[in-house]
């Protein structure tokens, strides 16, 4: 709790840069690829805040699930398997998968968003 905080305090103090910085109209055009994802985290875990910095370098935005208690924890543990955050749940073609790792989230975003649209 007291190192999240700190964390927490550190990444306002030092925050990520935009590596890219994408118009509204860029943004929207994003929006169908990310819209099925969502990323249940913890606000002060060292990886989860890795890959907010990552979604912030990209100029990217995702529905974010606080799960340090609560339905989403609950909804983790049940259908992704365990608790461990990051996790990113997909949800495409009617079916759900949860990705666990904040390295393979952050290289699973950027495929995403590299993809021609469908
Ligand atoms: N190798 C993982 C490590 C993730 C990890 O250790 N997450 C911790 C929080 S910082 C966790 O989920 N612990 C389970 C718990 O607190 O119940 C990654 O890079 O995503």
């Amino acid at each position: 709790m007291i190192l999240g905080g700190m964390l927490l305090t550190l990444n306002a103090l030092f925050p990520a840069t935009r590596k890219i910085t994408r118009t509204p109209e860029q943004k929207a055009a994003l929006h169908p690829k990310l819209s099925p994802l969502s990323l249940y985290q913890f606000k002060g875990c060292p990886f989860c805040i890795k890959v907010r910095r990552a979604l912030k370098e990209m100029d990217i935005e995702l529905t974010l699930r606080n799960c340090e208690s609560g339905v989403y924890r609950e909804e983790l543990l049940r259908e992704g398997g365990e608790i461990q955050v990051p996790c990113l749940k997909i949800e495409e073609s009617g079916k759900t998968r949860w990705l666990y790792e904040s390295d393979e989230i952050i290289s699973y975003l950027r495929k995403v968003i590299d993809q021609p649209a469908a």
